[in-house]
């Protein structure tokens, strides 16, 4: 809404919440996940949605996403079915995860796992492709991107449509506090008459100019103004940095990867035979063996190129999409590094302030340090709440909390 160029009018909240619900209601929408990342800056053996997250309770990433999408499959009476991407490197162990927890009370019918593809790896130096051992290719998995073929090849497009699924919610498997429905949002993408239902995306302002998010712009594609996503390893820093008169940036609109997505732009982008994303290049360690020794090497520094594709190059394929901004303590606690920014205790800690803004927002007194932060560490599960409106008609919702307390809700 700061681009010039992009048309602003007034919208009905309400009215676009209703049908994303109408939706919802009727079977129309699903959820998909990508979980097939190495997860390398993380520094945890195990898929990524393994990890446990739950403020209080240290809950797996995978059990709060399946609460949610239940909370919402039981509001409306309606199954709901969920996709995970995986690769090679996690599937297994990911598919274990969900069958030792029970689908953690999911219906495993409403549950698909399907793997990514994977790309050679290559030597920095060479360019030549490194080998993991006698005679095997070292492989990376292709990038999110890679889901746009692995939805239509695995099935999951046909199983879509087989269940009467138009549309389809999609997320990061790092982020504890996604919504994994958001109706705002789902009635905007498929309804809203500046969307053509093809892939929207959230936005937000971006915390400061070197944020690691992908920034949202207009540019031409073929002569046609098109919305795209910019990732941040491809931002000059003299652009990730540029600003407008007022001072604020320029590339603010920060892209925490949430989408909705049509079936039937999935299908057509992926049948269609000269459709390919563009591949990005990083550089990243790469274990390998050395071809004149025959000896394994574990290097200390980058050694190899990946190439992977990225989901969000997609948005310019289609004709209208909406960009919805939101609020970043609502929607975004990623779990990225080991510490620091985006770790475990950096999204505890805005876990534990959107329960406070939720509870306070409908009457809970919420103890807070000198410096606003809440003095208490609190989890809401999704079957209890999914939004502040479910805890402000909560009829059990605690009047207080105490100072130093620790609660699961
Ligand atoms: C991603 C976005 C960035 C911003 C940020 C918000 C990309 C390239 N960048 O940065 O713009 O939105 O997230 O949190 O996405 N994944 C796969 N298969 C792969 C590679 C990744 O499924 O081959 C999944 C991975 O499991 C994770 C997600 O994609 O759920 C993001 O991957 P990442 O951690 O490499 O991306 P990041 O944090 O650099």
């Amino acid at each position: 809404s700061r681009d010039p160029e992009v048309g602003v009018r007034a919208w009905d909240r309400d009215a676009m919440k209703r049908a994303g619900e109408r939706l919802i209601a009727e079977g129309k929408i699903g959820c998909f996940t990508v979980a097939g990342g190495q997860g390398s800056r993380l520094g945890y053996d195990g898929p990524k949605g393994c990890y446990p997250t739950g403020a209080v309770t240290d809950k797996p990433l995978f059990q709060i996403f399946a609460e949610g999408i239940l909370a919402h499959s039981r509001r409306h009476g309606v199954s709901i079915p969920w996709y995970i991407m995986t690769s090679p490197l996690n599937h297994e162990a990911t598919v274990a995860f969900f069958h030792e927890h029970d689908h953690f009370g999911m219906n495993p019918d409403d549950v698909m796992f399907f793997m990514q593809g994977t790309m050679p790896s290559m030597d920095k130096a060479t360019g030549r492709i490194l080998l993991s051992g006698k005679g095997t290719i070292a492989t990376n998995p292709d990038g999110h991107g890679g889901a746009i073929k692995a939805l239509s090849v695995s099935g999951a497009t046909a199983d879509m449509k087989q269940r009467g699924i138009e549309h389809i919610s999609y997320w990061q498997v790092d982020n504890p506090n996604i919504h994994v429905l958001d109706p705002v949002f789902i009635g905007l993408h498929a309804t809203a008459k500046d969307s053509s239902g093809e892939m929207s995306g959230k936005m937000l302002a971006k915390a400061e100019p070197k944020e690691k998010v992908g920034v949202f712009c207009r540019s031409k594609v073929n002569c046609e103004p098109r919305t795209m996503v910019v990732e941040y390893s491809d931002l000059p820093d003299e652009l990730a940095e540029a600003t407008n008169a007022d001072g604020s940036l320029k590339f603010l609109s920060g892209s925490p990867a949430m989408h909705m997505l049509g079936v039937a732009f999935i299908d057509t982008v992926a049948s269609d035979p000269a459709f390919a994303l563009p591949y990005h290049r990083a550089v990243k360690k790469v274990a390998h063996v050395d071809l004149e020794s025959g000896e394994k090497v574990e290097p200390s520094e980058p050694n190899a190129v990946k190439l992977e594709r990225f989901v969000f190059d997609a948005i310019p394929m289609a004709a209208k999409s909406i960009i919805l901004e939101t609020d970043r303590f609502e929607e975004f606690a990623p779990v990225k590094n080991k510490e620091g920014v985006d770790s475990i205790v950096t999204s505890k800690q805005m876990q534990t302030e959107r329960a406070a803004r939720w509870l306070e927002a409908a009457g809970t007194a919420v103890p807070r340090n000198a410096d606003g932060t809440p003095d208490c560490v609190i989890e809401i599960s999704p079957l209890t709440a999914v939004c502040a409106e479910d805890v402000a008609a909560w009829a059990d919702r605690p009047a207080a909390i105490t100072a130093g307390e620790t609660v699961v809700l």
